[in-house]
């Protein structure tokens, strides 16, 4: 009698053996990597069941595309199937480490855009562990080098592998079915990656993702100035008015808007052994002369700069997945907050930024948007140590930027993008002036060492302003861009906060970030109104006295009354001053308890919310995706000629030089000529050396 060793071995010499024995391989590192390297939120038996059950299909499809070919090329097959497979996933263990979430393809297209700083991270984050996923492939590998299983030589019947692929996809379909009556519109929604990798598996998921970007392209080709109607009527049905209190308050001022790298609302009157980590920023929050938002959120999706960008300067959102700015910046129409700007108020536009142009497909999409200056690394002095991995640091960036600022003709917009206080919050010793939290989470402690480098640039940057008076007539916008701790570290945030325990609701708020607009003789205090990021471009309108009325724009002036008061997160949670939803949860804002078991009332309540929620992303996604703005006529506004846009340092200089003598209100023009640089003072140790900065002159 054959053993049962033996009767394996023997099953193992037929194609099929050997075939099952790289799908079960397959299925159970799958698995792993599910339980163990991803957050799926896998709640329930039937959600627990489908974590196993949709690793299969994949596995049969693609793993038996190689059933179809002869002899030992189809056992090599397999293993090259499988190990492109097992690279896919670990791409995307390393992505979903940072980012939480899933590679699409819009990610893989713009990854020339955000390669350079992507690779950076990667590098930082790998884990030997990750490296499981390869082991099947090399334990199958050497079983055939080493002829541990016999090549099974005999024809394998199309008929065969035919049944084997309709398997995969009939199984697919019944996974299908289950995930369906567990989540439905769980295809049609598309508002969580997580989701369709828990219900339906990676290898879906790919595929799934594939077939959207395809379908995006098309959406493009075929849309028509109809698409904008329902669009006008959403905009037009939601329009809140300005507030007559602080309408065209800020009229003529310059506008500085300050991007916090990561910097998230907590931060604001934290403390450290009794220290404010942020002394600078608290001070500016309560200042009377400061409007601050203490309920106002990041909506950014897998974009994260690129899509706070976006939201600030057009009012429109991200993309559920990848970077609007990426795969649109180039090519769509827009109606943006330089040109606008620059063509109602005849402001002068900058945007400021210590890394390559090409990160976020900037160099273009700025195009797009109208900007008339990009300053990027190359305008900078290339001093001593003036880099932190991610781009300049702060302290050098802020003060080096003002040899441009005081150049460019008044009124002006300028954007200042910080960069410091990015993961994996590198700052070298010399930089470090407070200790690191101590939650034993490597990427989350040294969060609070960077932010107050951040603090501490901004300090010196007001200081700046004050001393040049250019304080006196600009008008500050300061916010936080995205969350700089992800909700993968949950145990850090616990201990950071100060909780025993997190719940949805905590992370809901969790994504809170400082928003300020701060002018000399501003009506100012703390606003509790709910807000986020897509409300600050009307906001800013009104401040200057334009009216967005009749702009496709999807937010609501922050300082309205008429504001509905609905803050849609990119997946499609929200926030209101009664409810919160996240994460499929329902809680009262107020308190943070949770609803378990909502009322008639409060169900009804809950999808009215949801359908706005939906149809203002909907819509906004569709403007986005249609390019829809290229139909829009908007009254007194030309569209952007992004040929007389140039970003090229020598040319830029050259046209700098022009405007100046042209309008003779520059910073410096007005200084008899005088450079105020020296008015900067830091205390970045790295440009003590230098006694006079160069900065490139062609
Ligand atoms: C890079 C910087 C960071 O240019 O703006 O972008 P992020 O990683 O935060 O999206
Ligand atoms: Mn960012």
């Amino acid at each position: 009698m054959k053993t049962a060793l033996q009767k394996l071995r023997t099953g193992l010499n037929t194609k099929l053996g050997f075939f099952l024995l790289v799908v079960l391989l397959f299925c159970i590192k799958s698995y792993w990597a599910y339980q163990t390297e991803f957050n799926l939120g896998v709640k329930g038996s039937m959600q627990e069941f489908l974590l196993v059950f949709n690793t299969i299909p994949g596995a049969l499809v693609f793993l038996g595309i190689a059933l179809y070919f002869r002899g030992r090329l189809s056992y090599w097959l397999m293993l090259i199937i499988d190990a492109l497979l097992s690279l896919w996933l670990f791409s995307n263990i390393l992505y979903y480490r940072e980012f939480s979430d899933f590679i699409t393809f819009n990610i893989i297209k713009s990854s020339g855009a955000a390669s350079n700083n992507l690779g950076k991270s990667l590098a930082g984050i790998l884990h030997p562990v990750d490296f499981m996923v390869f082991v099947d492939v090399i334990i199958l590998a050497l079983i055939l080098l080493f002829h541990f299983v016999r090549v099974d030589m005999r024809r394998f019947k199309v008929r065969h592998a035919f049944t084997v692929t309709v398997l995969g996809f009939v199984l697919f379909g019944a996974n299908l079915g289950m995930a369906e009556s567990d989540r439905s519109q769980l295809l049609t929604r598309t508002f969580d990656n997580n989701y369709i990798v828990k219900y339906l598996g990676l290898e879906a998921y790919t595929v799934y993702d594939g077939i959207k970007t395809t379908h995006n392209s098309v959406v493009k080709a075929q849309a028509d100035k109809d698409q904008l109607k329902p669009v006008l009527n959403f905009l037009h049905h939601n329009y809140a008015g300005p507030n007559i209190q602080y309408q065209g308050v800020a009229k003529g001022k310059n506008i500085f808007v300050i991007h916090l790298e990561s910097l998230q609302q907590f931060m604001i009157d934290y403390k450290q052994d009794g220290e404010e980590v942020m002394p600078n920023l608290d001070k500016l929050y309560h200042s009377s002369d400061t409007l601050a938002f203490d309920n106002f959120f990041h909506q950014v999706g897998q974009g994260k700069t690129a899509d706070a960008e976006m939201m600030l300067e057009n009012s429109l959102y991200g993309l559920p997945e990848g970077s609007a700015m990426v795969t649109d910046g180039t090519t769509n129409t827009f109606q943006s907050a330089p040109a606008l700007l620059s063509q109602k108020l005849g402001y002068t536009t900058a945007s400021f930024h210590g890394d390559v142009p090409s990160f976020w497909n900037r160099d273009n999409a700025y195009k797009s948007f109208g900007y008339q200056y990009f300053f990027s690394k190359e305008y900078y002095p290339k001093t001593k140590n003036y880099d932190a991995g991610y781009g300049m640091k702060d302290k050098i960036f802020m003060k080096e930027s003002m040899h441009y600022v005081e150049q460019l003709p008044q009124p002006f917009y300028a954007k200042l993008i910080t960069v410091t206080n990015h993961y994996p919050y590198i700052l070298d010793k010399q930089n470090k002036s407070i200790d690191a939290w101590n939650t034993g989470d490597d990427t989350v402690d040294p969060y609070v060492q960077t932010a107050h480098y951040l603090d501490q640039s901004l300090g010196e940057f007001l200081n700046y302003l004050d001393k040049t008076g250019l304080r006196k007539n600009s008008v500050l916008i300061l916010y936080g861009d995205h969350y700089g701790i992800s909700n993968n570290h949950q145990a850090a945030i616990a201990q950071i906060l100060h909780k025993k325990k997190l719940t949805n609701y905590d992370l809901a708020m969790f994504q809170k970030v400082p928003f300020m607009i701060n002018m000399e003789g501003l009506k100012g205090g703390i606003n509790h109104t709910y807000g986020g990021e897509i409300d600050v471009l009307p906001t800013l309108e009104d401040l200057l006295g334009i009216s967005s009325k009749y702009y496709v724009q999807f937010g609501q002036d922050l300082l309205s009354t008429q504001r509905n008061q609905i803050v849609p997160f990119r997946n499609g949670d929200w926030v209101t001053p009664k409810y919160t939803k996240y994460n499929g949860e329902y809680f009262y804002t107020k308190n943070g308890k949770q609803i378990t078991k909502a009322t008639a009332k409060q169900k009804k309540e809950f999808s009215k919310i949801q359908k706005y929620v939906t149809t203002d992303l909907g819509l906004s996604d569709r403007v986005m995706n249609g390019d829809l703005l290229r139909f829009y006529n908007l009254k007194g506004f030309k569209k952007v000629n992004k040929k007389n846009i140039t970003y090229n340092l020598k040319k830029s200089l050259q046209k700098l030089k022009e405007a100046q003598k042209k309008k003779k209100t520059s910073v410096k023009t007005e200084n008899n000529n005088q450079s105020t640089l020296d008015d900067y003072s830091t205390d970045a140790p790295e440009l003590k050396n230098y006694s006079s900065l160069i900065f490139p002159t062609k």
